[in-house]
C-alpha cells in the first residue's frame, strides 16, 4: 500500500513538472539516446525554461544584495566573494534550492525555486552571522523582477514592501512594523477627478496606526505637495502634529473616523487591507 502511495506521488510529481516546462527540441532517436555519456553525478537535470531576461534579472541578486548592505558601513567596501552550493529537495524532484557562502562559511543567501522552472522565485539573505534573517524577496509571477520585500530588524519585521507595475525603482505599497505590529501603511493612490494632479511621483495616500496596531488615521494628499488635504482622525479635528512624519494642509478637510472606516479608500484597496 505504501508503495503504491509513492508511485502516485511519484508519478504526480513527476508530471507536474513535465507540464512546467514545455521542451521545443524534438525527441532522440534510440541511438542518439545511447551514444550519449551518462553523468558524472546523480542529481537530476533541472531543465530551465524560464525567459532569458528573467534569468539574467536574477543573477548575482545574492552577491548585489550583500555587497549593498556592506557599504552601509563602509562605502568602499568590495562586492562580496561567495560560493555557491546547489541542493535538491529529493533525488527525483526537480525543484532546487541554491545557497550562498562567505568565505568564513556563513550563509549568506538561500534562493528557492518554488516550480522547477529554473528560475529562482523566493530569496533570503542572511545577516554576517548568517542565522538571523535581514530581508525575503519574492518573484510571484516569474519574471525576475521582485514583487514583495519583507525587511527584518533584529528578525522582527519592519517594513514590507510591493511592487506593482514590474518597476523595482518604486514599490507602490509600503507598510512600516513597529515591534512587529502595523503602523502605517502609505500608497500611491490615483487622485479624485478634478484634482491638478492624477499621479503623484510619490506615497499619496496613508494609513496610520496606534502602537497597539489599530487603525487611528487616513490621510490623503490629492494635489501632490505633500500637504494632506483630506484626513479622517478619531475626533475629526485638526491635529497635525498627531499624523505620523505627516503634514498637513491649513486647509484639509478633517472628518471623523468611523469604525472599520475605508470610504475615502479608493475602490481596489478596500480589500484585504488591516
Ligand atoms: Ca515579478
Ligand atoms: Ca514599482
Ligand atoms: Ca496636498
Amino acid at each position: 500500500m505504501h508503495k503504491m502511495k509513492f508511485l502516485i506521488v511519484f508519478v504526480l510529481a513527476f508530471s507536474l513538472f513535465n507540464t512546467s516546462c514545455k521542451s521545443k527540441k524534438k525527441s532522440k532517436t534510440t541511438a542518439e539516446k545511447t551514444d550519449k555519456p551518462k553523468a558524472a553525478c546523480n542529481c537530476p537535470k533541472v531543465r530551465v525554461c524560464a525567459d532569458k531576461k528573467a534569468l539574467e534579472r536574477v543573477k548575482e541578486r545574492c552577491s548585489k544584495w550583500q555587497h549593498e548592505e556592506l557599504k552601509k558601513t563602509s562605502s568602499t567596501a568590495a562586492a562580496p566573494s561567495l560560493s555557491r552550493k546547489e541542493l535538491y529537495i529529493t533525488s527525483v524532484n526537480p525543484i532546487g534550492v541554491i545557497k550562498y557562502y562567505r568565505n568564513d562559511n556563513t550563509l549568506a543567501c538561500r534562493e528557492v525555486d518554488l516550480n522547477g522552472d529554473g528560475l529562482m522565485d523566493l530569496f533570503y539573505f542572511y545577516d554576517p552571522s548568517g542565522k538571523i534573517t535581514k530581508e525575503v524577496q519574492q518573484d510571484w509571477d516569474r519574471d525576475g523582477i521582485i514583487d514583495l520585500r519583507r525587511i527584518y530588524r533584529n528578525g522582527v519585521i519592519f517594513r514590507e514592501l510591493q511592487n506593482t507595475d514590474g518597476d523595482e525603482s518604486f514599490w507602490e505599497v509600503e507598510k512600516t512594523y513597529n515591534d512587529g505590529l502595523i503602523a502605517q501603511i502609505a500608497l500611491k493612490v490615483i487622485n479624485p477627478v478634478g484634482s491638478p494632479v492624477r499621479v503623484c511621483p510619490s506615497y499619496n495616500y496613508y494609513e496610520n496606526f496606534d502602537t497597539e496596531g489599530k487603525l487611528i488615521s487616513i490621510s490623503w494628499d490629492i494635489d501632490c505637495d505633500g500637504d494632506m488635504d483630506r484626513i479622517r482622525n478619531k475626533d475629526g479635528r485638526f491635529v497635525s502634529d498627531k499624523f505620523k512624519h505627516l503634514k498637513v494642509d491649513k486647509a484639509a478637510s478633517v472628518e471623523k473616523l468611523r469604525t472599520e472606516d475605508t470610504s475615502i479608500a479608493p475602490p481596489s484597496d478596500r480589500n484585504g487591507k488591516k
